[in-house]
């Protein structure tokens, strides 16, 4: 079991989706994080057992490589894209809540901003950490965040912004959700935000790449 579990790793840190992608070119031909994943359920693996013991560590270790800048945002898609190859076969168990995921995240791109890459990356990273991720989307204004808390109360919020026009709007859907819920914990990110900022608007938490945002919700889980 191990030996597939292994295999399912090395896909998604490199990044080999499927049998048909291309690349890295050294995994050429062979199964990818797709098939992998599949196969390994089909053998009776645990959709647990592959997020805990593949998927996990193997974006960790990305996060890692990329906070460190050894690898670059195209290897960093790549093995998000893998990594969702595999949560596609593993997603179904979960929504059947035959596996219990660790917490609810709300995440978004703050209202006028329509960059969505690295909230992306940073949904699909605690995906595969193993929260349940609602995404909504970019341009997302206050009340849609707080209608989102309204039906999943208690729920972590995360916000990126990419703009140093929107961080502004960053700061009311913070103080908008604070009114409301005082308790809830607000995650911000994105290439402007910094800890000082994320301070001076009443967030929670700054975190500067994927890995530090599923660092803190683990955190928080413990
Ligand atoms: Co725009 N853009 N853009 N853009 N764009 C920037 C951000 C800009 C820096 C380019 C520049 O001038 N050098 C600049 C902002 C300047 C500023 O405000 N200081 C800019 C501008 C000005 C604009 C427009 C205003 C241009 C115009 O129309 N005149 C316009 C605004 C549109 C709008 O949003 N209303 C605009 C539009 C666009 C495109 C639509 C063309 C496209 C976005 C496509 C998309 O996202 N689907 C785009 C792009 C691609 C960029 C650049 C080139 C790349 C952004 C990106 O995806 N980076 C960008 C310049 C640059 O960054 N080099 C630029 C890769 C991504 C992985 O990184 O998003 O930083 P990032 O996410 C990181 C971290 O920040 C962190 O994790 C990620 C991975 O490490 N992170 C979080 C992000 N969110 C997080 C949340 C967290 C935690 C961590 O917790 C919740």
């Amino acid at each position: 079991m191990n030996e597939i579990l292994d295999r399912i790793a090395l896909c998604v840190e490199s990044g080999k989706i499927n049998k048909s992608s291309p690349y890295p070119p050294n995994l050429k031909d062979q199964d990818g994080a797709d098939e992998l994943a599949k196969r390994a359920l089909d053998e009776g693996v645990k959709p647990d057992e592959i997020l805990e013991n593949a998927l996990i560590p193997a974006m960790a270790r990305v996060g890692d490589k990329f906070s460190k800048k050894e690898i670059y945002v195209p290897q960093m898609l790549m093995a998000a894209k893998a990594m969702n190859s595999a949560m596609v076969h593993l997603k179904p168990y979960f929504q059947s809540g035959e596996t219990k995921r660790k917490g609810k995240v709300i995440i978004g791109t703050v209202s006028g901003d329509l960059h969505d890459i690295g909230k992306n990356l940073v949904a699909m990273m605690m995906e595969g950490g193993g929260w349940e991720v609602i995404d909504l989307g970019v341009d997302v204004s206050a009340e849609k965040f707080l209608k989102a808390l309204d039906e999943n109360p208690g729920a972590i919020v995360g916000l990126s912004a990419l703009l140093t026009t929107t961080m502004e709007n960053m700061k009311k859907i913070v103080a908008t959700i604070k009114e409301k819920y005082s308790d809830s914990k607000i995650l911000v990110g994105g290439a402007p935000v910094t800890m000082d900022y994320c301070i001076k608007i009443g967030a929670d938490f700054y975190a500067p790449d994927p890995q530090g945002a599923v660092n803190y919700l683990k955190k928080l889980a413990s």
